[in-house]
């Protein structure tokens, strides 16, 4: 199986790699930022606990998003593999994403970090809010907010992969297309 973990602060291009990854790779993608936008859109209870928090530029508790994660892979196994977009954040996330694997005898491949710099996401998420509607995208000091549980709780997580040998980081700042095809390089090199 192929796992991979498609990390970087927010705007770094996840969910757009991720999109064009599943186009070439037969992958499931696992976004936890789309699983709960949907909870939200359904108007869940776990929805509308997930908005408070997300409208805050918060992280949403463990236990919630590692639920929701633990039932798709239920959903899905016979997989050739996933993307997980957005998720682990935390520490304690990654440590259960690999129980969770371990119990399918599976495990991540790999970990791919798009680097960006603050500025950039910035630019970058201001202008998705023009039109995505999202209202965690919509002013700067949010982005900000953003950013800084970013850098509190979801950076230790490239030391754990590094730990493991799984680490990989990749310049997040060009174009879509030639971003995409480093990151094809650095899965194809986990497939042999
Ligand atoms: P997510 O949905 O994961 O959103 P995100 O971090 O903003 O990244 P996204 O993938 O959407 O954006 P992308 O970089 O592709 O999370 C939203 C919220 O959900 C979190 O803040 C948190 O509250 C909660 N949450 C989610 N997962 C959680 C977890 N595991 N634990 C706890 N809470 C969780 O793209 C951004 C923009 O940049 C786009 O407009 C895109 O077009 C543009 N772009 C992309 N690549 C570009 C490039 N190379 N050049 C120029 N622009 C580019």
């Amino acid at each position: 199986m192929l796992n991979i973990v498609l990390f970087g602060p927010p705007g770094a291009g996840k969910g757009t790699q991720s999109q064009k990854l599943i186009d070439t790779y037969r992958l499931i993608h696992l976004s936890t930022g789309d699983l709960l936008r949907s909870e939200i859109a359904a108007g869940t209870e776990l929805g509308l606990r997930a908005k408070e928090l997300m409208d805050k530029g918060l992280l949403v508790p463990d236990e919630v998003v590692i639920g929701m994660i633990d039932s798709k892979l239920k959903e899905n196994k016979s997989a050739a593999g996933f993307i997980f977009d957005g998720f682990p954040r935390t520490v304690p996330q990654a440590k259960s994403l690999d129980t969770l694997l371990e119990q399918n005898n599976t495990a991540i491949s790999g970990m791919i970090a798009l680097e960006v710099n603050e500025e950039e996401l910035t630019k970058r998420l201001l202008l998705r809010g023009q039109t995505s509607g999202r209202p965690d995208d919509q002013n700067e000091e949010l982005v900000r907010k953003r950013v800084q549980e970013y850098n509190t709780k979801t950076a230790p997580v490239a030391g754990y992969y590094a730990n493991q040998g799984k680490y990989n980081a990749i310049n997040g700042i060009g174009e879509i297309e030639e971003i995409f095809t480093e990151i094809c390089e650095i899965i194809n090199s986990y497939a042999v």
